[in-house]
């Protein structure tokens, strides 16, 4: 049952070569989502709702903002247990996932990373504790894989204070109970800025999205802008240009990469204990050949995508990893575990549709996740990109 589903599943002794401190950062994630995710998640996935009693959980954990400096409230870790932190957590539910790589890498590393040393202060220690939570606004209605097009934009207000902001923005993972959002929007100049808007300021609202068959436990929601006054000391000082969230989707398809391994592993364990425990012909159907090779091929590639994420994460801690080195894991990870999702459902039979595994709903959220921070035939074309020197885009 999932709620056993906790095995390492550490063929290639890749424990070796992680220090005792993010060994430390995986049991406490484990633990945590072992005792409150994994028992209750299929409930809140089957009722649509987000467990918004699991934010304090998640910021116990380390899960937002990992990397980020103690100064700035952050736990200051390494890439590697920020990958990790999210592969325990995603072995709970993407969705929750989503919630940490939002706010971690979408929310908190712009602020840090481009944000003024009063926006840092403001922000970075309550969204590190949970106290406030983000959400980050890049897609648009008719602006999705080509964000460069997008329509929301700011103007000066003319009073010297605030620019006047107008858009709206939709697939806002969050959304719905954000306190601020960081928000992608086009100056008069046509050139995309970054700026926090908060709650509350008049003309924002954040209308949920309903009816959706993936990412059921996480939040999703339009951000809407109707001549809403921002400050223009929320405007992103420090970066100018589509590089601007670009560079914010590095660090949370990294996470994503890390992330889903947990998600894969979490129905391959369930497919082998099934697979030992379902007799037909009387005998175990791990017995049987076509099994194993399912199974077989679950190990192979979970092990593949673990040295893929290992070696890219020495490379994020040295500042080396580039963006195209980035898309080739979350792509091939991504679908690794969508393929294996598919495959342990198959595996569970009947048993397999039901909530009484974790698999449909695995399968189900890896439909969103293989879409969004750019989809699988995205992430294709900047690979061919980079190996051609040829623009495939347009
Ligand atoms: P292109 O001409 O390639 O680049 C424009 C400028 O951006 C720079 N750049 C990057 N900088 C940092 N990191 C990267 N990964 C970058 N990729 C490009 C580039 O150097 C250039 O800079 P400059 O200074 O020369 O202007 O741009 P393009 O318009 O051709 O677009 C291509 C591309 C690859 C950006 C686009 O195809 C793409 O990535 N589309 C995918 C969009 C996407 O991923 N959206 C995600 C929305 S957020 C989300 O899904 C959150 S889900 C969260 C959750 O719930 O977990
Ligand atoms: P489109 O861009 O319309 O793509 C449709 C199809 O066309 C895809 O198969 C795509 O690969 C293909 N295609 C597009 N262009 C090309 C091309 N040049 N060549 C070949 N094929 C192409 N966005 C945010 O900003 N913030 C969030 O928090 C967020 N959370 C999300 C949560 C969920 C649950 C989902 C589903 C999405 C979320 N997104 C978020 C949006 C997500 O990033 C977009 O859905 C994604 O980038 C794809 O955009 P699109 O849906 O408009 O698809």
């Amino acid at each position: 049952m999932a709620a056993d589903n906790f095995q390492a599943h550490d063929y290639y002794l890749m424990d070796e070569l992680l220090t005792d401190e993010h060994k430390l950062i995986r049991e406490t994630a484990r633990a945590w989502v072992k005792k409150e995710v994994t028992p209750t998640v299929e409930d809140f996935a089957q009722k649509a709702e987000f467990p918004k009693h699991w934010i304090k959980g998640l910021a116990s954990i380390g899960a937002f903002g990992p990397y980020i400096p103690e100064e700035y409230g952050g736990p200051g870790l390494d890439q590697i247990s920020y990958g990790i932190i999210m592969q325990e957590i995603e072995r709970g539910d993407s969705g929750l996932r989503s919630t940490a790589s939002v706010q971690s890498s979408l929310v908190m590393y712009p602020i840090y990373a481009y944000g003024s040393e009063e926006q840092r202060r403001k922000y970075l220690p309550k969204l590190a504790s949970g106290d406030m939570m983000g959400c980050f606004g890049l897609t648009e209605p008719d602006y999705g894989s080509n964000p460069a097009g997008m329509i929301t934009n700011f103007k000066d207000a003319g009073d010297g204070k605030h620019v006047v902001l107008n858009g709206a923005k939709m697939w806002i993972s969050n959304a719905p109970f954000a306190d601020i959002g960081v928000v992608w929007a086009k100056d008069e100049e046509g050139v995309i800025r970054g700026l926090i808007v908060e709650r509350g300021m008049k003309g924002f609202t954040t209308p949920e999205t309903h009816g959706k068959w993936s990412l059921r436990a996480s939040a999703t929601g339009e951000l809407v802008f109707d001549n809403v006054l921002v400050p223009k000391e929320n405007i992103f000082p420090n970066v100018k240009g589509l590089k601007g969230p670009l560079g914010c989707l590095n660090s949370a398809r990294y996470g994503i990469a890390w992330g889903v391994i947990g998600a894969a592993m979490d129905c391959y364990d369930s497919a082998l204990r099934y697979s030992k425990e379902r007799i037909q012909y009387g005998k175990p159907i791990g017995a049987f050949q076509l099994t194993q090779k399912k199974l077989a091929e679950m190990i192979t590639e979970i092990t593949k995508a673990q040295l893929l994420t290992w070696r890219l994460g020495v490379l994020k801690n040295e500042n080396r990893a580039t963006p195209e080195q980035i898309s080739m894991a979350k792509r091939n990870n991504v679908n690794m575990a969508l393929q294996i999702a598919r495959e342990a459902r198959q595996i569970h039979g009947g048993m397999g549709i039901t909530g009484e595994y974790p698999i449909m709903r695995h399968m189900m959220n890896l439909e969103s996740v293989i879409t969004y921070e750019g989809t699988h035939d995205i992430h294709l074309l900047i690979t061919g990109r980079d190996v051609t020197g040829f623009n495939a885009f347009n």
